[in-house]
């Protein structure tokens, strides 16, 4: 490592001066991963134990540049020139090099789930499932496995914005002691489609069109809904993505689902089917969608930064892991095909048993390296777990190895150190591009007889991985299964099981999609399957669309219409019971009530949620009592719409600049649109007036005018929003209830 002594005087860098506030614009944070006084300074170190380089040096010392070779450099402002003005030099080795590293510092995007966001954790083992499986990570109640999540969305490029209209991927790999165990899956349960030969498909038509290559990260075009209305099967997945699961507020209050059915496999080989589910401690909560497109431009990384915050300010996300255990026998006399991953089995079947919990407690130390490079694969089993015949996971079984090769450009993926296990492995696999590992030693294969010393690993019968004994047979054709060709009747029942206003939002995100397709005979093909579903859903996207009710398509299959609700399928019955990690966001103006605003503070302390302060200027506003708080949003770049519920607290003066002003108003009425909670000062009635609100305001409206009133609001907010408000504000509303 090169380093040089210290300078006698050292620039260091400090947050930008608040001009003597008191308070901060925001919730402290509870426990950051740097300390704010943190002497930070850079020097290539040894490398991590995750495989970055280190950048840190001990308070004094500054690291010299050097090229990649490690010579010291001594200008990076100039190349290397002869003369001032004349011609740049090829011999500028480091030059070169540098410009050589940059030109290669992507690497492609995932195909799909190319746009995600990862952080570490545990799982915990809260109750033994060695009854049904020897996974080891199965076996100790306590026991923690290492973890690392990433979410995603599926349709966007990288760089698109994190509230998409979308399924979400929920890809979770656990560092067991017997191998890594990847469960790739999604928010929601179900796929699109049964067979994986038509995922290529399926893939085209979401993603831009390739002629224009717009729009972006939308299902809302004509190939998407033109595939989808040839593609029955796929309706109960749309059921799922037109419901506000495909705009969820956060990951953390979204489910995860393994999708397929797998097999869990005792010591004795006995074999038992599982279906893998996520359960968010934090309730299940989404935004909608008017709420979506706004936050996609205030902040395209809502989701990012939301699990970015809650991680650093220790607020730990967790998932409770759930399975639904069932035999050949229920697998049998189920009404559909348990391989269909088009099909839930609804937990009133087969309860879900918790058996530990994931919690999320580390955010990564290089985006790169840790989220980019990280190569989940659904073939990455353990002893103990294996397949179902389900031919989507088959097909996935070859995509996701393939893909790595060529995003990570070779098959040395597992020595990046997010990818490689963390239990011992020994085997005779070698060299490729960029091997990092590399044996010592003569022996590079087996059998040998070089003796177990120096003639490395040989098998291991007993504890190694075994298939579970599936016996297949019959002719080699393409066709699909009969069992799995009723391709409605889940779909009625997802949408049964919907709260009015839950059914709502789906009839308005279909009419919405459909109203940015240009071919009419799409749009009505699309209908003819909801007709199959629900009759008053379909008549309700009709009517929207200004459609005449086209004949229903027809099924394979006779849908069954008497399918009972499920209560889990719901996300507004599933919802949190606090407001617990939830963000408040507090329009303040000079001269505000500091009484008031201290109580609110302290409210929101008491509930475990957090607040951020909007005002006119980022400077902040000074209180009443003369305290100064900073600001962490100018009003228009801190719209509503980042909030889960909204303060407005101001003195006289600060309600009439705000009435002049376009997006304090906005923050009014957005709020009111989405139906959110509002506390309100009796000062800041002006700004409702001037909003044009002021009459409509409602019970979810709530008074700040003395300090016992903060902690009323603030439990008001737990129901997160005051849905029959939305019947008053909206003109897609004749379709609701
Ligand atoms: Fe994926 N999927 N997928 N998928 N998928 C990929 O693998 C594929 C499917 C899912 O955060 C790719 O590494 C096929 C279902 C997630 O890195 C690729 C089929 C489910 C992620 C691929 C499916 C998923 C992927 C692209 C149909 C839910 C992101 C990059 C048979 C159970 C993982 C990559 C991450 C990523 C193929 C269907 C979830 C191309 C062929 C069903 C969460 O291999």
């Amino acid at each position: 490592m090169a380093k040089k002594p210290a300078p006698k005087s050292k620039a260091k860098l400090t947050p930008p001066d608040i001009a003597g506030a008191d308070i901060g614009g925001e919730s402290p944070q509870k426990a950051s991963p740097v300390p704010a006084d943190a002497n930070i300074s850079f020097a290539f170190g040894e490398p991590q134990a995750d495989g970055g380089e280190t950048h840190q040096v001990a308070g004094g010392d500054v690291a010299t540049l050097t090229t990649q070779q490690g010579a010291p450099v001594a200008d990076d402002q100039n190349t290397l020139k002869q003369g001032a003005r004349g011609p740049a030099l090829l011999e500028d080795f480091h030059f070169r090099e540098k410009i050589f590293h940059f030109d290669h510092e992507r690497i492609p995007e995932r195909v799909v789930h190319a746009r995600g966001y990862g952080a570490h954790g545990f799982f915990e083992l809260t109750d033994s499932l060695a009854d049904v499986t020897r996974a080891d990570i199965f076996q100790r109640v306590g026991e923690r496995t290492p973890a690392f999540v990433r979410f995603s969305t599926v349709a966007g490029s990288k760089g698109s914005f994190d509230l998409a209209r979308d399924v979400r991927g929920f890809a979770v790999k656990l560092y067991t002691n017997e191998g890594n165990w990847d469960l790739v899956g999604n928010n929601i349960p179900v796929f699109f489609i049964q067979d994986a030969i038509k995922f290529p498909d399926l893939v085209h038509s979401a993603k831009p069109e390739p002629d224009r290559n717009f729009p972006q990260a939308q299902t809302a075009h004509d190939n998407f809904w033109d595939f989808i209305s040839l593609t029955p099967e796929s309706f109960h997945m749309i059921m799922w993505t037109m419901s506000d699961r495909a705009i969820p507020r956060s990951f953390r209050t979204m489910e995860g689902f393994g999708v397929h059915t797998f097999r869990l496999v005792d010591a004795k080989g006995k074999s038992t089917f599982v279906k893998f589910h996520w359960k968010p401690k934090q309730g299940l909560q989404s935004v909608v969608w008017n709420e979506a497109v706004k936050i996609n431009g205030a902040d395209p990384d809502f989701h990012r930064r939301d699990l970015w915050d809650a991680i650093n300010g220790g607020d730990f996300p967790e998932w409770e892991l759930g399975v639904q255990l069932f035999d050949d026998a229920f697998a049998d006399s189920f009404d559909f095909d348990v391989l269909d991953a088009t099909k839930i089995i609804p937990e009133e079947l087969v309860p879900v048993r918790v058996v530990g919990r994931l919690v999320l407690d580390r955010v990564v130390d290089n985006f790169f390296a840790e989220t980019e490079q990280v190569a989940f694969c659904t073939q990455n089993i353990v002893p103990g777990i294996d397949f179902s015949n389900d031919p989507l996971l088959a097909g996935r079984n070859f995509s996701y190895l393939d893909t790595q090769i060529k995003r990570l450009g070779g098959p040395n993926f597992t020595h990046i150190p997010i990818n490689a296990p963390k239990c011992p492995m020994a085997h005779f696999q070698q060299d490729g591009h960029m091997a990092m590992r590399n044996p010592k030693g003569r022996v590079n294969y087996e059998p040998n007889s070089w003796g177990p010393t120096i003639g490395g690993p040989r098998e291991d019968p007993v504890h190694g991985f075994t298939s579970f004994p599936d016996v297949a047979d019959g002719p080699k054709q393409r066709v699909r299964s009969e069992s799995f060709a009723d391709h409605y009747s889940q779909a009625r029942q997802f949408f049964v099981s919907q709260t009015p206003i839950e059914q709502k939002h789906i009839g308005d995100a279909l009419v919405f999609e459909l109203s940015k397709v240009e071919r009419p005979d799409i749009r009505s093909r699309t209908v003819s399957h909801l007709l199959n579903i629900d009759e008053n859903l379909a008549v309700a996207v009709a009517d929207g669309l200004g459609l005449a009710i086209p004949d229903a398509a027809v099924a394979a299959r006779k849908p069954i219409t008497d399918l009972p609700p499920s209560d889990p399928l719901s996300i507004i019955k599933n919802g949190p019971e606090s407001f617990k990690g939830r963000k408040l966001g507090i329009l303040l103006s000079n001269d505000a009530d500091a009484a008031l605003f201290k109580a609110l503070l302290k409210a929101v302390d008491a509930e475990g949620a957090v607040y951020e302060v909007v005002a006119p200027k980022i400077g902040g506003v000074t209180l009443s009592d003369g305290t100064k708080v900073a600001a962490k949003h100018k009003i228009d770049g801190g719209p509503s719409v980042l909030f889960d519920a909204v303060a407005i607290l101001v003195s006289d003066e600060g309600a009439s600049l705000l009435s002049l002003d376009a997006a304090a108003k906005d923050f009014a009425t957005d709020a009111f649109a989405h139906c959110k909670f509002i506390g309100i000062s009796a000062e800041a009635e002006a700004l409702f007036v001037a909003a044009g609100i002021a009459d409509d305001l409602d019970q979810a409206c709530l008074p700040l005018s003395k300090a016992a009133d903060a902690r009323t609001f603030i439990e008001a907010c737990r129901a997160l929003r005051f849905w029959p408000r939305e019947l008053t504000v909206d003109l897609d509303a004749a379709n609701g209830e």
